[in-house]
């Protein structure tokens, strides 16, 4: 991992171009190879192995259910986050993560604070419909993809009638959204009974300092 990581620097003279991926009310671009297929795979194993996995629960209709994957957040001191009733506070950045968002941004041309780590074990696991548009989030959320290829779904939240995105996010690519795109689509990550393999998603975000009430 470490001579990968001092290797792999000055990777990029330029950002690479993104794939412009054309949707109404959303701005997307597409990075399929953000990391070099032997980067992408020291970065899954160094992830999956040294990140503070845990398995958070939801309180529904007064049971506790477990989420249907693990996570953990990391970032910059004071950048809570909370969705659904479920308050983070951020660890410490690890080395890898700083090594993974100094790439992010990069090739977004924006700066981060924080990463919420998504640990998919088997195609099981899931995340269902929403938008990351909780109050203290700014809108652009930076995707990284490492492992299992997994089918990322969109949905227009007033347009019914338009088509479903349905992208493949593979191993080493980065997802940019922008714009509006939070504003006017959902999306999620459903099951895949077939899928035996390990994923792992990190959504990098810009977090506002808490407000106090
Ligand atoms: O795993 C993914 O690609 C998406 C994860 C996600 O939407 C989130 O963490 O908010
Ligand atoms: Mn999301």
């Amino acid at each position: 991992m470490k001579r990968q990581l001092q290797g792999s620097r000055g990777l990029f003279d330029r950002a690479p171009e993104p794939v412009i991926l054309p949707l109404q009310d959303a701005v997307l671009h597409y990075f399929p190879a953000a990391f070099a297929p032997d980067e992408a795979d020291a970065l899954l194993q160094s992830c999956m192995g040294s990140l503070a996995w845990r398995q958070d629960s939801l309180r529904i209709a007064g049971r506790l259910i477990p989420i249907p994957r693990l996570q953990c957040w990391y970032g910059d001191a004071g950048a809570q986050y909370g969705y659904s009733r479920l308050r983070l506070s951020p660890l410490p950045w690890s080395r890898e993560l700083l090594f993974i968002k100094s790439r992010v941004e990069s090739c977004s041309g924006h700066r981060f604070n924080a990463v919420l780590a998504n640990y998919y074990r088997d195609g099981q696991d899931s995340v269902d419909w929403h938008s990351d548009d909780e109050p203290e989030l700014g809108p652009v959320i930076a995707s990284v993809s490492l492992g299992a290829v997994r089918c990322f779904e969109m949905k227009h939240r007033y347009q019914r009638e338009l088509k479903k995105l349905k992208l493949p996010l593979t191993h080493g690519s980065l997802l940019l959204m922008t714009g509006e795109t939070q504003h006017y689509w959902r999306h999620r990550v459903p099951k895949e009974p077939a899928i035996a393999q390990a994923r792992i998603n990190l959504t990098f975000r810009q977090i506002s300092p808490c407000r106090k009430a």
